[in-house]
């Protein structure tokens, strides 16, 4: 099976209303330049909520080939959820992607495997492909090894998931995130071979050939090159490094 790159731009909550505009056309031009072939790499970005409509509008009215989604999505469908944001809501606005689970959700808003696995759920339910994140804390990597973790917190995320409407998988040490401590391929490579196991297992072998698994964590265009060699790394994650035009194109023509 092909597994076509996949190149995603984190922005967290990074670059301000008009610098998420002006990326995204500097960066389809940057690309278009370059004469990218998005056969070997597909690019998406991954803007704050308050920027997806624009960021639909320019992508649609320059028929920009580059894909979007949002960083997170609630658990629930409609109602009484103050703050949250609907994946009916993302699906309007044409978002084909939304991350679920990144080690700064499950930190700082105490999202648990279960809260993960239902908003699986919830992208599933409104055509939204998940990027589910998972990792292991430093600790985590000190005292279980790289993988249980990981494949515990992923087990869990793909409980009741439609393996026929696709997902992708990131796989982000903690540790190596936003630290400049990137893990090493050969780590990376370990630990998606792992996860591509779990998704063999619960969704069968086909699903698990045909999803696409992300290494993140202080990706650059230094290094982009030598995860994308693993055969089970099949594209990055990127945060810090995707607020930079010059690098976040680099990384995506990593060939
Ligand atoms: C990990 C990654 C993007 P960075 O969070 O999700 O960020 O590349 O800055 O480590």
């Amino acid at each position: 099976v092909k597994r076509t790159p996949f190149i995603a731009g984190n922005w967290k909550m990074n670059l301000d209303h008009l610098q998420s505009i002006a990326f995204v056309q500097k960066l389809a031009w940057s690309l278009a330049d370059a004469k990218h072939d998005y056969a070997d790499a597909e690019v998406a970005v991954f803007p704050p909520f308050t920027d997806l409509r624009s960021v639909q509008t320019l992508i649609a009215a320059d028929s920009l080939p580059l894909a979007y989604g949002a960083q997170d999505l609630s658990a629930h469908d409609s109602g009484a959820y103050t703050g949250e944001v609907s994946g009916a809501f993302l699906a309007a606005l044409d978002c084909a992607y939304v991350i679920i689970g990144h080690s700064e959700r499950r930190t700082y808003h105490h999202e648990t495997d279960a809260i993960v696995n239902a908003k699986v759920l919830a992208a599933q339910r409104h055509g939204l492909v998940p990027v589910v994140c998972v990792g292991e804390t430093a600790e985590d990597l000190e005292r279980f090894g790289a993988s249980a973790v990981p494949v515990a917190q992923l087990r869990t995320a793909l409980e009741g998931v439609d393996g026929a409407k696709g997902l992708v998988v990131a796989y982000e040490p903690v540790w190596a995130i936003g630290s400049g401590q990137a893990a090493t391929p050969e780590q990376a490579e370990k630990v998606a071979a792992a996860l591509r196991e779990v998704i063999a297992e619960v969704l069968g072998d086909d699903v698990a050939q045909a999803t696409r698994i992300l290494y993140g964590g202080s990706v650059k265009a230094a290094n982009i090159a030598s995860f994308l060699r693993e055969p089970n790394v099949d594209g990055a994650l990127v945060g810090g490094a995707s607020l930079d035009i010059d690098e976040f194109s680099s990384i995506a023509r990593f060939k």
